[in-house]
């Protein structure tokens, strides 16, 4: 065994070399950025961007890393103004890597900063430059880190739950009066900054998800689809000044189960989940009936509570696509006849023995139909299905194995 045990250390440490990596992201601080709103307007802001021919975008480039991962951040400061820095906000990292300008250090004009961590707990998390906070994140500095788990899967967390898709919605608002040089290039004092800065009143006229809104929020990269029986996932964060009330389609069964990068000990299942400035929240979707609507924001103002704004996200469920974890060369089924009367009998052919429940909704997601059969034998099985129905219309059969669900089927019964 003795002669052994430095090849395993070795073997050992290569996979853990080989799961945990070091990520290098090199940013520029900017403070001459655009950002062109619903309106058509065009105002000043400040951002962070990963090359010089590009413009920073507000939010900021979306970290992704992994957990256990080395971080690198290399900042870069070219923004002929304050200084920058980049808050790592929620991550466990040590007091000089946490960008909070005067306990660790602050990057001038055309120097570098360089920022590390070992990358925690699986989660969503924010970075923002933490100058002038007020005005700096109002004016677009700020971004979002997601750490997966350490082996890039689809997981909440380590031995989590699966996912098939992740949507990251991300809050803030502008107020456009902030994004005139009057408040942007604001004298800078090291020792103490905000003393020097007047602060107009904050009173926002633009309430974004990922930097967008109104009919901008119809672009292919915000709109949450999905397909029936398949579970996605979620991410909240909130980096505004107002506080944001999400509110999911009841069809999507919303479960929040994570914030700040922990699991919830119970995990809350809600349609509504109100998300204040600096929170990040985890929520799992499953819809098991097709159908759209929207996913809707509303912007409070967190003094009176008033609701300022409502921003929508369009929300589509389609039947039948995107089958997760469904191995094709284990179970096929069909139904025969179909449309049917009466009843109709699926016919199942298994290549190894399982237990399976066979679900039937209504097309309001109603459970109309249930059974649970044990299948001891390979090869064709037939199962009655339908006898419960009353009404002719189209329903859904789900197929699921071991709590997953591995086939889906519309059926249509007649009268
Ligand atoms: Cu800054």
């Amino acid at each position: 065994m003795k002669k052994y045990f430095p090849f395993i250390f070795t073997l050992i440490s290569c996979f853990t070399t080989i799961l945990a990596q070091e990520e290098n992201f090199f940013l520029i601080a900017r403070n001459k950025g655009e950002k062109i709103l619903t309106t058509g307007d065009t105002i000043r802001t400040f951002g962070f961007a990963r090359k010089l021919s590009e413009q920073p975008g507000v939010p900021g480039p979306t970290l992704v890393v992994k957990e256990g991962d080395s971080v690198h951040i290399d900042l870069l400061n070219m923004s002929q103004g304050a200084p920058h820095t980049i808050h790592l906000h929620g991550l466990d990292v040590d007091q000089q890597n946490d960008g909070v300008p005067h306990l660790s250090f602050e990057i001038p004009h055309m120097e570098h900063g360089f920022y590390h961590f070992k990358a925690p707990h699986p989660g969503t998390y924010l970075y923002h430059c933490h100058v002038a906070s007020t005005i700096h994140v109002q004016a677009g500095m700020y971004g979002l880190i997601i750490v997966k788990p350490s082996d890039g899967s689809n997981k909440t967390w380590d031995g989590g739950e699966s996912f098939v898709n992740e949507h990251s919605y991300f809050l803030s608002e502008i107020d456009t009066v902030w994004h005139r040089d009057s408040v942007l290039l604001h004298p800078y004092d090291t020792s103490h900054v905000m003393n020097h800065i007047q602060i107009p009143h904050f009173d926002p006229q633009f309430f974004l998800i990922n930097g967008l809104s109104d009919q901008q929020l119809l672009d292919s990269n915000v709109v949450f689809e999905s397909s029936m029986g398949q579970q996605d996932f979620v991410r909240l964060a909130n980096i505004g000044f107002c506080g944001v009330r999400v509110i999911f389609p009841q069809q999507l069964k919303a479960r929040i189960v994570s914030s700040d990068g922990r699991p919830f000990e119970t995990e809350e299942s809600s349609d509504t989940i109100y998300v204040y400035p600096g929170e990040r929240y985890g929520v799992l979707t499953k819809s098991s009936v097709e159908f759209s609507d929207q996913i809707r924001f509303e912007y409070l103002d967190l003094n009176t509570n008033q609701l300022k704004n409502t921003q929508v996200i369009p929300v589509s469920v389609q039947g039948q696509l995107g089958l997760p974890n469904f191995d094709q060369e284990e179970i096929t089924a069909q139904l025969v006849p179909n449309p049917f009367y009466g009843n109709t009998d699926l016919h199942l052919s298994l290549r190894e023995g399982r237990e399976l429940t066979f679900k039937i909704y209504d097309l309001q997601g109603r459970l109309v139909e249930e059974h649970e059969e044990r299948f001891f034998t390979v090869g064709q099985h037939e199962v009655a299905l339908g006898k419960s129905l009353r009404e002719s219309g189209i329903y859904t059969l789900q197929i699921i194995s071991a709590g997953n669900v591995i086939q889906l089927e519309k059926l249509l019964r007649l009268e």
